[in-house]
């Protein structure tokens, strides 16, 4: 009996789980924060503020980040761990840029390297999204992106990253209910017999 209960239970929880995540939208992730190292142009708030200019923008427009040498690193933290399944980046055309992830910030796997010959554009800015990138979902806090090589003159216009907390709150919780829910329920019956 004890064995059937659970099973049921864990039936009900199982059916919900599978609910609670095929209804969650990827969507753009809240950055905690934004930094460089290094020596850089501009504010790194740009990375993240939204705005993107139109492909072709000059490389040292004041929409950018831009700096010199391969050096300088940027990261953004976001405020938890999430399944990433989309990044948007807008990097000058003519350059390779590797982009890393972390779950810790200090261990780091890389993501992709959008390299010089990638892109649409032949002069200033170009984006690229996962449609450009084909990399495969990941689980992050951090995104990092360096410049790796390329004609030495750097820029950065945006960084976003699209997708699904990875510890669902709701879903926790929706779960934990369900399993009092259930178990009062046969308690309940038991009683009765
Ligand atoms: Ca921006
Ligand atoms: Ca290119
Ligand atoms: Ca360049």
């Amino acid at each position: 009996m004890q064995f059937r209960l659970s099973a049921k239970t864990f039936a009900i929880a199982a059916i919900l789980a599978v609910g609670v995540y095929s209804t969650s939208n990827a969507a753009l992730i809240t950055v905690n924060s934004v930094d460089g190292t290094g020596s850089y142009n501009n504010s790194v708030s740009l990375l993240t503020d939204g705005n993107i200019p139109g492909n072709g923008t000059g490389w040292t427009s004041d929409t950018n980040v831009w700096w010199y040498g391969t050096a300088p690193t940027f990261t953004l933290k976001f405020n938890s761990v999430y399944n990433v399944n989309d990044l948007l980046i807008q990097v000058d055309n003519n350059d390779d840029y590797r982009i890393d992830y972390s779950l810790n910030g200090t261990d780091w796997s890389t993501l992709h390297t959008i390299s010089v010959t990638d892109g649409t554009v032949g002069w200033g800015m170009d984006t690229f999204t996962q449609a450009d990138m084909h990399f495969s979902p990941f689980t992050a806090q951090y995104i990092r992106v360096q410049a790796t090589g390329g004609d030495d003159m750097y820029a950065i216009s945006e960084i976003q990253a699209f997708g699904t907390a990875a510890v669902p709150e709701p879903g926790t919780l929706a779960l934990f209910g369900t399993g009092l829910l259930v178990s009062q329920v046969f308690r309940k019956r038991k009683e009765s017999l």
